[in-house]
């Protein structure tokens, strides 16, 4: 119970036609709605509504992130739990936002808008629900992936902003990376068994994204990724690599807009009982990026 997983997140950019291109043709998502100012956007095997809203304004940046609870009595339950840990919270009535009904906004300590949600229109994916394909179609454009994974935001503070997350809204901690004195560099956080995150934050600027990631189902098609991504012009910021953090193989890239895109798989199965991982700072190259064992600035230090 409590939070299930990642819905959608909501992001500004000053060119709808060229992020909408970018994200249909190149990253292959399936467009399902677009207004005057804005363009949802959704992955082929994900049965909400939409992942992903881009909304005209000429500065780049994300507005919000919503994750879904898995039962309706989670939304008020948190809410509750949020505005007694002292971060106001304000309703989002049914009819506001596109794709779902009330949602619950606040401002998490590390300055970024959440929002958490239980009720989402459900459209379906591609496949249907009657003697559905096993595969989508084969002559889908760019990298298609089926589904959109995780997201990492940055924190000046980043103890403070995990302890959120953990005490208050029940996610658990998977990973960390410690400095030299024991403090939290960067957390890993599931709120599911599936995987080893559904958000991380790293040490960076409040307010800060640093990318969004989508699942692709095995390593071969963070190839086929890589491939589109050169064939396409795209710049490419990190991989095709590895994670030491999370095991996950993965290859970075850019937006048109320059917002940081990753395709991600991998990772490895969460019980409650599992462990935490702890990474020291001297090994971060290797959790970063395990073949690379490098730290590198722009990685680090380029954010939305
Ligand atoms: C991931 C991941 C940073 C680490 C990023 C790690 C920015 O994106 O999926 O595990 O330090
Ligand atoms: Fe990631």
């Amino acid at each position: 119970m409590g939070i299930l997983r990642l819905a959608h997140v909501d992001v500004r950019t000053p060119d709808l036609d060229l992020s909408a291109a970018y994200y249909t043709e190149v990253m292959g998502l399936q467009q399902v709605r677009r207004t005057e100012d804005c363009v949802y956007l959704k992955c082929w095997d994900e049965e909400d509504h939409h992942s992903l809203r881009m909304r005209y304004n000429p500065r780049t940046g994300m507005d919000s992130f919503t994750f879904r609870v898995e039962e309706e009595d989670d939304l008020h339950d948190l809410e509750k739990k949020v505005e007694a840990y002292g971060c106001p919270t304000s309703r989002v009535s049914r009819g506001e936002a596109v794709g779902q009904g009330e949602s619950i906004r606040f401002e998490v300590p590390s300055g970024q808008i959440m929002e958490l949600v239980w009720d989402i229109e459900k459209t379906g994916n591609v496949l249907g629900k009657r003697n559905p394909s096993p595969v989508p179609p084969p002559d889908l454009p760019g990298i298609a992936p089926p589904r959109m994974d995780h997201m990492l935001v940055n924190a000046e503070e980043v103890a403070e902003s995990a302890a959120f997350f953990i005490d208050v809204l029940g996610m658990r901690m998977t990973e960390q990376v410690l400095d030299g004195n024991g403090h939290q560099l960067g957390v890993w956080l599931a709120g599911n068994t599936r995987s080893p995150h559904d958000i991380a934050i790293v040490n960076g600027p409040n307010g800060a994204l640093h990318h969004w990631a989508y699942w692709l189902d095995d390593w071969d098609h963070i190839r086929q990724a890589a491939d589109t991504l050169a064939y396409n012009g795209v710049q490419i910021d990190q991989g095709p690599t590895r994670h030491g953090v999370t095991r996950g193989n993965t290859i970075y890239f850019f937006d048109p807009l320059g917002i940081r895109n990753e395709v991600f798989t991998g990772g490895y199965w969460v019980d409650p009982d599992t462990e935490i991982l702890t990474w020291t700072e001297d090994n971060f190259g290797k959790g970063l990026f395990y073949y690379e064992n490098v730290v590198s600035q722009r990685f680090l230090r380029m954010h939305t």
